[in-house]
């Protein structure tokens, strides 16, 4: 028998600078009716779901900074947002910047969690893979400030048992490395759910402007045929702040194939019936770990920066 998951994947438009928690909640909501309309089991957001993407300013008040964060979740203004899934008993996942007192000191998160239909949080992840800069750089037409506003996620990359499966999270720029899907892989996932905010242009990599698309798809295709496993990539999409940001959201079974994708740099849901037991068919043939990877052969490098 299937073991089928209904997964919505909710892309947003852009979110502006001064947009209250409340409206964003609004919009999150309208998206979780849809899903709901839909017999959606389970809602995936973007990263930084609640807030505009911040780190493409430098500040430097503490106050200022501190209201693009969260410190604790859900608060009130994201109460409605659990308080209307667990109603609906659909669960979700969704990034947000994580205030996190620990050890006696305050920690900046980069964030993402799994809720399930009860309204618990079941799961939690930290980014880890954090791009861009830590420094000011004026002359670039936008920041890309995660190196200065983050710290790097101190959680590894987990793997729940929920709605039926084993479920992963990853943030952003974590799709492009195929150690963050081979961690979760040799712990039997079978949905990878991450959220991106990608601009079409990346100061420190102008080449790769016209490929930024491709390079979106390719990473997480690839990722999910590799570890035999659904994924589904979330964007915030279009024009934020003067910065254009990617849309192209998507469901990927594990094949590799698309199965489902956004047509809109807007508020869009699209949505897709993922059998769970596909991520098992190629765990048992082509990837079979256990039967064919061969890591004591591989050399591997354990310096940070790999060889010189
Ligand atoms: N939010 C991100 O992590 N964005 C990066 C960009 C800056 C390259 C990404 O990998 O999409």
């Amino acid at each position: 028998m299937a073991r089928n998951v209904t997964v919505g994947a909710a892309q947003m438009g852009p979110i502006a600078r001064n947009e209250s928690r409340q409206v964003v909640v609004s919009r999150l909501l309208e998206l979780l009716r849809q899903a709901h309309g839909r017999g959606c089991d389970l809602v995936v957001f973007p990263e930084l779901t609640l807030t505009t993407f911040f780190p493409r300013w430098w500040m430097e008040d503490p106050a200022e900074i501190e209201s693009f964060f969260e410190r604790e979740m859900p608060g009130p203004a994201v109460q409605p947002l659990f308080d209307e899934a667990k109603r609906l008993e659909i669960g979700f996942s969704f990034g947000y910047g994580e205030l996190a007192d620990e050890g006696g000191k305050t920690h900046r998160y980069n964030t993402s969690i799994l809720v399930d239909k009860s309204g618990a949080i079941v799961g939690k992840y930290r980014k880890i893979h954090l791009p861009g800069h830590a420094d000011h750089r004026p002359e670039w037409p936008f920041q890309h400030l995660e190196k200065y506003f983050f710290e790097v996620g101190d959680l590894g990359f987990g793997v729940w048992d929920a709605f039926g499966g084993k479920m992963g999270m990853c943030i952003c720029n974590d799709r492009r490395w195929p150690e963050t899907y081979r961690v979760m892989g040799l712990k039997g996932v079978e949905l990878v759910m991450l959220g991106y905010n990608t601009p079409t242009h990346i100061p420190w990599e102008p080449i790769y402007d016209d490929l930024t698309g491709f390079h979106n798809h390719l990473s997480m295709q690839s990722g999910a045929y590799q570890n035999s496993t659904w994924v589904v990539g979330v964007a915030k999409a279009g024009m934020e702040e003067g910065c254009n940001l990617l849309a192209g959201t998507c469901i990927i079974a594990p094949s590799g194939e698309i199965v489902a994708l956004t047509a809109t740099k807007d508020d869009e849901l699209i949505s897709h019936v993922c059998d769970l037991d596909l991520a098992q068919y190629n765990k048992k043939a082509m990837f079979d770990f256990a039967q064919h990877r061969r890591p004591e052969h591989y050399g591997i490098i354990t310096e940070r920066a790999g060889p010189v």
